[in-house]
């Protein structure tokens, strides 16, 4: 019988190092319209106006862009023992990270690298924070509501959807051949398309996040002020449009570290227990932007490196991990 998996109840936030806090925070705050919850010297974190924990995004000033680790939340205390017996019994590297010797805010906390060599961390208990939905007062930039999910660059798609599939993510949406190959799968544990979804390419690399605004002109908003703010329009990487996958309405950007951040809204539910998989032609051109609009190359090919646990980056490869996985190519290009 395999171990019992935790019980994951989101993504809950991701940690960047970052070479200039001061630009992040223009980046992020002044920008974006994040809120400040926690900042010394070499720390922000930062949370949007919907949520009600300490923080969905921690910049850290280190020497290099990179993923510190991307972060769950679990459903209970005992769930934090359930993934550390997981990924032990996977013969993953796995550490626990006690309260006030990890990110400011987080609990007990255990941090592994995945079978798919990304630095993930799952906790449950993290501090509380203040309602700001109506603080409209303190809205500013894309007036960011939330995180919504990671988007990970991995050679080995089938080998992704599977290690996910036994942490129990449902699967929304897929880009799929003719024979059925996978080319990119969006999972999820809230209730929405996507806690997290896998970008073919060379990993482990962190492609980007995807943060919420409640509204489209939100997303048009923040192109607006880019353009407005001369020689910032080079933040924008690609859109806005509309995605064919997950219908939300886009936009992405680049930090002044390259880190890449999608403004994301109007995806929509999936919490019925037979919620069916949404199946897209890799030849249907409506299938990254619903308008037809090109995917620009950079989208496809730049993406953060990610660090170990013990802080030093991780070597990245285009080798399958599965070698009985059906490779077709990265989807997109060409
Ligand atoms: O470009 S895709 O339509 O495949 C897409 C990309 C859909 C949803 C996303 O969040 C995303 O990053
Ligand atoms: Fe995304
Ligand atoms: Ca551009």
């Amino acid at each position: 019988m395999s171990t019992q998996a935790p019980d994951v109840v989101r993504s809950a936030y991701a940690q960047l190092s970052v070479t200039d806090l001061g630009a992040a925070r223009w980046f992020w705050v002044d920008t974006l319209g994040f809120h400040i919850q926690y900042e010394d010297a070499g720390t922000l974190c930062l949370r949007g106006t919907d949520e009600l924990t300490h923080h969905s995004l921690v910049l850290r000033k280190g020497d290099i862009a990179a993923l510190d680790h991307i972060s769950y939340r679990v459903r209970t205390p005992e769930d934090v023992d359930r993934a550390e017996k997981f990924f032990t019994e996977l013969g993953r590297p796995v550490r626990r990270v006690p309260r006030g010797q990890g990110t400011p805010g987080v609990g007990d906390a255990v941090r592994v690298i995945d079978p798919l060599g990304f630095p993930v961390e799952f906790f449950h208990d993290i501090d509380r924070a203040e309602r700001l939905i109506q603080r409209f007062d303190l809205h500013r930039g894309a007036q960011i509501a939330r995180l919504d999910h990671f988007n990970i660059c991995t050679p080995d798609i089938p080998a992704a959807y599977a290690h996910y599939k036994s942490l129990g993510f449902g699967c929304s949406e897929t880009i799929e051949g003719d024979e059925h190959e996978l080319y990119a799968a969006w999972m999820y544990r809230k209730q929405t398309v996507h806690d997290v979804a896998f970008t073919g390419g060379a990993g482990p690399r962190l492609h980007h996040l995807g943060v919420a605004t409640h509204e489209s002109h939100q997303v048009l908003r923040v192109a607006d002020i880019l353009g407005a703010l001369n020689k910032h329009q080079d933040h924008i990487e690609r859109g806005p449009g509309r995605h064919g996958v997950s219908n939300a309405f886009y936009l992405y950007l680049r930090d002044p570290d390259g880190h890449r951040v999608e403004i994301y809204t109007s995806d929509y539910y999936t919490g019925d227990p037979d919620h069916e998989t949404y199946r897209w032609s890799v030849h249907d051109d409506r299938r990254r932007d619903f308008w037809g609009n090109a995917v620009i190359e950079s989208w496809y090919k730049e993406a953060t490196p990610v660090l170990g646990l013990a802080g030093k980056p991780l070597p990245v490869s285009d080798a399958l991990l599965d070698e009985s996985a059906v490779r077709v190519g990265a989807d997109g290009l060409g």
